[in-house]
């Protein structure tokens, strides 16, 4: 374990005590469990998620796909068109939906809330090139990009064992207790806002993740992952989120992730799938008098986006890659048009 950083308390202990289970997340902020997740379950979703990236071109050939060696060449992240590309293909799998659903999970979350649980129908997976951490997802808070209610909880889990090294999460216990949305500022890495480290203090908490082990914890809660800065390995983890019904939850958490990109529909996703239990399985329960479907506030994002306009005027490199993956994405948009302007500007 890196010196800087500290290990996770594991709750494993406190599995059939829901008071104790609330009290440790009132408290850290977090609960993290060992092997939570079927590990079998796991590495069959592991394979069918490599199947679908060796098809899309990212594996160095001749390697045992579930090892996950990732070709340089073809790095890329979300925002790219070649990301969402591949990642969408990953996102037409049925036991990757399915896996915000296992039981073992859900049991956890309705402890911890004492009510029905709905998982977001988005669901997220994160596959992150080696070597490439200018993209590693920065500190911030979820809140900002998922909204809805503060008492919406985060499930990370990697899908395979994830090292420090491979770069799992980290958070800072009790960071949620700030209780309120932090300042965000324009950043290149995924989600593109940050926290700025001269705004927070504490001690930051990770492990070496094994296949099962999860990490639930608050909207408010300060997080970010750890850079990959193994040689050659993709890591891929998956991030769900869970709402209370009754709750207010916001439109873009019933979207396809990403799906700005392309205009990624469910009807695509489910083309292939064998059952339909879990197609659009959210629809009589969201957007009723009880569960508030709201609007997704810009704010945080246009703020992101305007700091990086600013930055770019200035020569910082980093916003100039990011404006110029604005442009690439939709040529003809109002960002692009701006985007080009502030990098002209610099010129
Ligand atoms: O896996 C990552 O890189 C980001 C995950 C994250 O920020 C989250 O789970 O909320
Ligand atoms: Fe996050």
């Amino acid at each position: 374990m890196d010196e800087q950083l500290r290990e996770l308390k594991v709750s494993n202990d406190a599995m059939d005590d829901p008071q104790e289970l609330r009290r440790r997340i009132g408290d850290e902020g977090y609960l993290f469990f060992k092997r939570l997740q079927d590990p079998d379950k796991l590495l069959d979703l592991r394979r069918q998620i490599m199947a679908v990236i060796r098809e899309g071109g990212w594996l160095v050939p001749g390697t045992d796909p579930v090892d996950g060696i990732a070709d340089p060449s073809k790095a890329c992240t979300e925002g790219d068109l070649g990301y969402t590309d591949v990642y969408h293909e990953v996102y037409k799998l049925q036991a990757f939906h399915q896996s915000g659903h296992w039981p073992e999970v859900l049991d956890v979350l309705e402890k911890l809330t004492d009510k029905p649980v709905l998982p977001h129908p988005q669901k997220i997976a994160r596959l992150w090139f080696p070597q490439y951490t200018d993209h590693t997802t920065p500190i911030h808070q979820d809140f900002v990009h998922f909204q809805g209610h503060f008492d919406t909880y985060t499930c990370w889990a990697p899908v395979g064992d994830c090292s420090i090294e491979l770069g799992g999460l980290a958070l800072l216990p009790g960071s949620h207790k700030v209780n309120h949305v932090m300042d965000h500022h324009f950043s290149l890495g995924a989600g593109a806002l940050q926290i700025y480290t001269d705004d927070i203090d504490g001690e930051w908490h990770s492990t070496n993740y094994e296949i099962g082990d999860t990490l639930i914890f608050l909207a408010l809660t300060v997080h970010q992952a750890l850079p990959n800065l193994t040689k050659d390995r993709l890591r891929i983890s998956l991030d769900n989120r869970y709402h209370t019904i009754g709750d207010p939850i916001c439109d873009e958490v019933i979207r396809p992730h990403l799906w700005r990109f392309n205009s990624l529909s469910w009807d695509e996703i489910y083309q292939d799938w064998e059952s339909d239990d879990l197609k659009y399985y959210w629809k009589d329960l969201v957007d009723t008098p009880e569960t508030r479907v709201i609007p997704k506030d810009q704010g945080y994002s246009e703020h992101g986006f305007a700091e990086a306009l600013s930055l770019a005027k200035a020569g910082d490199e980093k916003a100039i890659i990011h404006l110029e993956r604005v442009i690439r994405n939709d040529p003809t948009s109002d960002g692009a048009r701006a985007a080009r302007e502030a990098i002209q500007a610099h010129v």
